[in-house]
């Protein structure tokens, strides 16, 4: 008798080749609808399923995954961020967790350098004048004028894969790179990116003139910029953020710029999502910060390769085997 295939639960709709492709290896329960689960689906999905693949929006803590059943053995993120998993709680019960990496490092590094352009040059105000109630009165030399980018300092914080993509390109736009990281990167990249070491985070934020956001979300990164550290920030610094909302301070964040303590800020993520603080909506509509909701992955291409990346970590272990991309609670 053929083995019967395992049941895969998606929570969200996925593009068609990647639904086609878990539809033809496993019993897979895809999410016609695209509706983010609620608590209570996603209890159910645990109990009856061999493999969950949830995404951001999906919160496995313990109150879920402590309702898994026997079948349960693995949750194949697609995403590569795992802060909506309780992955050591996960291992206590003996299920593997993998994520999705590398494989939106370069567009989520594209989307960094995008927002770290846009704020100072205001690119969305800019945009919305044609598009506004109001005709253009045309050029003058002193209207709309915002920030040169070459020549400034960037502070990346979280020089991992994706804070070496964002460095890549800032020193094509003649930015200085410097970084702070759990420890310095190897020393040849450190040469190849011409990037300066800041040990400390406090001394690295009060020389920057734009920050960028470039860590996971850990119970260590929590307000990471805090209220406290963004103070250090020089009044007309910029701060950046496509990682996850909960590394800054939103509330003290959007205070600094209201007070004009600080330059302005481009967020791709926020605290509460899918929430927006009005006050940073308010900001925007100043002019004064860049929104965007959650796209810094966002291609086709990319989405694909995360859903190849989830069947071949289903794949690989259901035949037995480590799948390449386990997540280990020790290396969070
Ligand atoms: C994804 C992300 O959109 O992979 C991540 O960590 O933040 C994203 O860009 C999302 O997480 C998919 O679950």
């Amino acid at each position: 008798m053929p083995k019967k295939k395992p049941l895969v639960v998606v929570t969200r709709r996925l593009p068609n080749s990647v639904e086609t492709r878990l539809r033809e290896l496993f019993d897979a329960r895809l999410n016609d609808e695209d509706r983010a689960m609620s608590q209570a689906e996603l209890i159910e999905a645990v109990k009856s399923a061999d493999v969950i693949v949830p995404t951001v929006t999906d919160r496995l803590d313990e109150a879920v995954i402590s309702q898994a059943g026997e079948r349960m053995k693995l949750i194949a993120n697609f995403g590569n961020g795992v802060d909506n998993i309780d992955v050591a709680y996960a291992a206590k019960r003996g299920i593997t967790v993998t994520n999705t990496p590398g494989v939106l490092t370069e567009d989520s590094a594209d989307m960094t350098m995008a927002l770290i352009l846009a704020v100072p040059r205001r690119l969305t105000e800019g945009a919305t004048v044609l598009t506004g109630t109001k005709d253009w009165s045309g050029w003058s030399p002193t209207w709309m004028l915002g920030h040169r980018i070459s020549g400034k300092r960037l502070g990346i914080i979280g020089m991992g894969r994706i804070g070496s993509a964002v460095a890549k390109r800032a020193r094509a736009f003649g930015l200085q790179v410097h970084y702070h990281n759990r420890r310095p990167v190897a020393p040849d990249l450190e040469e190849a990116l011409e990037a300066t070491y800041w040990e400390s985070l406090d001394q690295m934020l009060a020389r920057m003139d734009i920050v960028s956001v470039n860590c996971p979300h850990t119970p260590a990164t929590y307000h990471l910029l805090s209220a406290r550290r963004l103070k250090l920030l020089k009044n007309d610094a910029y701060v950046v953020n496509i990682a996850r909302g909960e590394v800054i301070d939103e509330n003290a964040l959007a205070k600094q710029i209201e007070a004009g303590e600080l330059a302005g800020a481009g967020l791709d993520v926020f605290e509460h999502e899918p929430a927006v603080n009005p006050r940073l909506v308010k900001l925007a509509r100043a002019g004064k910060v860049v929104l965007l909701p959650h796209m810094g992955s966002a291609t086709i291409e990319g989405r694909v390769e995360m859903g190849e990346k989830v069947i071949v970590n289903i794949k690989v272990f259901m035949d037995g085997h480590r799948p390449p991309d386990r997540v280990l609670p020790a290396q969070l």
